[in-house]
């Protein structure tokens, strides 16, 4: 095994700490994996599934109470409260230090400590981070398994590295009065105690990937951003590149697994990455960005071989289900699945299940974990050490009256404002009130490392520092008529509104200008085999100036949240936007 020092110091350090009955290092092999699952069928971690029908296939059941990450326990741990800003809990390092050593203090008596390094990134990449992560957690472990490289590998990419993110986890008893997600930015060091929950306890995820590293972007001059990353090959087998952030519950994974429309012909959409990039301004000027993840976190109800086959074929092996149900014959089940229930089985909650019961049998936000090599239309290039060139950057969000289908913004700036304001309506699911709009700069709410003002002045100095900077779009397949109907057909058809951007970036469309930013015509928008009315074609290319001037209002009450710290150049932006409105009436779009 490759030796590091300072690792093995910590590593004795924290154990120290946890007092675990022993400390085992993750080598990452394939033999280490299996002896893993097995022992985990003995603590009751895991459940083998039917091996015949889901080889590598594992069940898993959490707490009851740690099913989602918990948005109020998370703390950014900065020497000042400015640091982490308005949007974040804040905790002085000192206090978080003290209040967590306490609950970590002989945490593992009688468990076994793991240690997990892992790098975010594709090995040898200029891109790529390392981490190491400790946890008393099986599940964690076959989870980063799949979720980042992990293992020697990691050791090896720390001798170029030489720094590493120290992660702390345990379970600890998983009771929620117990439970805190901390970050301390400037000590390049996470500790979370009390979940196991993908989001709070899968360090390299959102703690690593998009908290630390949004931090380290900043200083360093690169961005770490909650994006999928996906490439089209058009018919003329030119693949382009995009980068898009939308809020939870938007078709972020369905859009990353595109299936062109059949009449779409010669169009391929190729996976990059699913929930998170990281870009850096490339030798060429371009942006460039890569996935740092290797598998995905995705949701199951509601995935099935109509809404993402994709992903289904993703997950016909090596996959972990988390809080589905589990039928009599070791197979799984979720709602939305797009299969006739089992007869009976057991829900997330360990219960018995019928379908007469009327109860949902998987939790909500029950999960597959599965290697992203393993989707069909994983991009060839989604390892590249550079990563890809992106060509255009997508926001967007649910909204039911206001965003068009479509726009591009002015430049960089304006995109970087549309991007701030980007808000979205809640949906059903969520607990608060349905329809409410939560706004959501570039869906990095709950995930910037820092205050999220200066986290706009990063943006804003990242756009002076690329020479070639993407196109920035925004999007909105959910705008609905009257009646509360979708306009819009959603899901395979989104790649026309893609095409149409992508074809703005090469030229070879004009569109219309209108006082939001550049709107499609009609005719330039490829409808064939769609058969949408006249009507609906126009309903989803209006701008209505009434609307965008009370949606500035909103903007600008948002904005005094962040005080004098907001950049004076979103002020600008406002005013130009509602300026642009006043001088305009309704645009009629050809
Ligand atoms: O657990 S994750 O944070 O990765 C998924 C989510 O809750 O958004
Ligand atoms: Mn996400």
């Amino acid at each position: 095994m490759v030796q590091n020092d300072k690792a093995a110091a910590w590593v004795e350090e924290m154990a120290a700490l946890c007092q675990p009955d022993q400390v085992v290092w993750c080598d990452g092999s394939d033999e280490e994996k299996e002896r893993f699952y097995e022992l985990s069928l003995k603590t009751g971690e895991f459940q083998r599934l039917d091996q015949e029908k889901l080889p590598g296939c594992y069940y898993h059941r959490s707490a009851q109470n740690d099913v989602a990450r918990t948005e109020h326990l998370t703390f950014i741990c900065t020497p000042t409260e400015r640091e982490a800003g308005p949007t974040n809990n804040w905790m002085a390092p000192d206090a978080a230090y003290e209040k967590l050593r306490a609950l970590f203090n002989g945490c593992m008596k009688g468990r076994t400590m793991y240690v997990i390094p892992f790098i975010m990134g594709p090995p040898g990449s200029p891109f790529c981070e390392v981490g190491i992560q400790l946890t008393d957690s099986l599940y964690v472990v076959q989870n980063m398994r799949m979720m980042t490289r992990m293992g020697n590998v990691a050791l090896e990419q720390l001798r170029t590295n030489g720094k590493f993110t120290e992660c702390l986890h345990s379970n600890g008893e998983l009771d929620i009065d117990r439970r805190y997600i901390c970050h301390f930015p400037q000590d390049n060091r996470i500790w979370s105690f009390g979940s196991g929950y993908g989001g709070n306890a899968l360090l390299g995820k959102k703690c690593l990937s998009l908290r630390i590293a949004s931090y380290l972007g900043r200083k360093e001059q690169w961005m770490a951003e909650h994006m999928l990353i996906l490439g089209v090959e058009d018919p003329q087998g030119n693949t382009s590149y995009i980068a898009a952030a939308f809020p939870s519950a938007c078709g972020k994974t369905n859009l990353a697994m595109l299936i062109p429309p059949d009449s779409m012909p010669g169009y391929k959409v190729y996976t990059v990455g699913d929930d998170i990039a990281w870009l850096r301004v490339g030798p060429d000027g371009r942006l460039w960005a890569i996935n740092p993840e290797a598998g995905f976190f995705g949701v199951l109800p509601g995935t099935s071989m109509k809404t993402n086959p994709n992903a289904m074929l993703t997950m016909k092996k090596n996959t972990i289900f988390t809080n589905v149900v589990k039928a009599d014959d070791n197979t799984v089940w979720w709602e939305g699945m797009g299969v006739d229930p089992p007869a009976h089985g057991t829900d997330w909650k360990g219960d018995e299940w019928t379908p007469e019961r009327g109860e949902k049998g998987a939790h909500p936000n029950s999960r597959f974990t599965a290697p992203a090599a393993q989707c069909p239309v994983m991009s060839s290039h989604w390892e590249d050490p550079q990563g890809v060139p992106i060509s255009a950057i997508f926001f967007g969000g649910r909204r039911s009256h206001l965003t068009p289908l479509i726009y591009e913004t002015l430049d960089w700036n304006h995109g970087t404002f549309v991007g701030a304001t980007m808000g979205s309506e809640t949906t059903a699911a969520a607990t608060s009130a349905s329809g409410v709009l939560r706004r959501d700069p570039m869906a990095m709410l709950p995930f910037c490392g820092y205050n999220m003002a200066d986290y706009f002045h990063h943006w804003l100095e990242m756009g002076k520092r690329i020479p070639h900077p993407p196109k920035i779009f925004n999007v909105n397949w959910f705008k609905k008529d009257d009646e509360g109907n979708y306009l819009w057909p959603g899901f395979g058809d989104n790649l026309r509104a893609l095409e149409w951007a992508l074809k703005r970036c090469r030229d070879e469309v004009e569109g219309t200008e209108t006082p939001i930013g550049r709107l499609p015509r009609a005719q330039e928008l490829n409808l064939s085999g769609l058969d949408l009315p006249g009507d609906t074609v126009e309903q989803l290319l209006t701008v209505d100036p009434d609307a965008w001037l009370e949606e500035v209002e909103g903007i600008e009450e948002f904005f005094q949240k962040f005080g004098d710290d907001l950049p004076q150049e979103f002020r600008d932006q406002a005013e130009n936007l509602k300026r642009r409105l006043k001088a305009q009436e309704k645009i009629p779009v050809s």
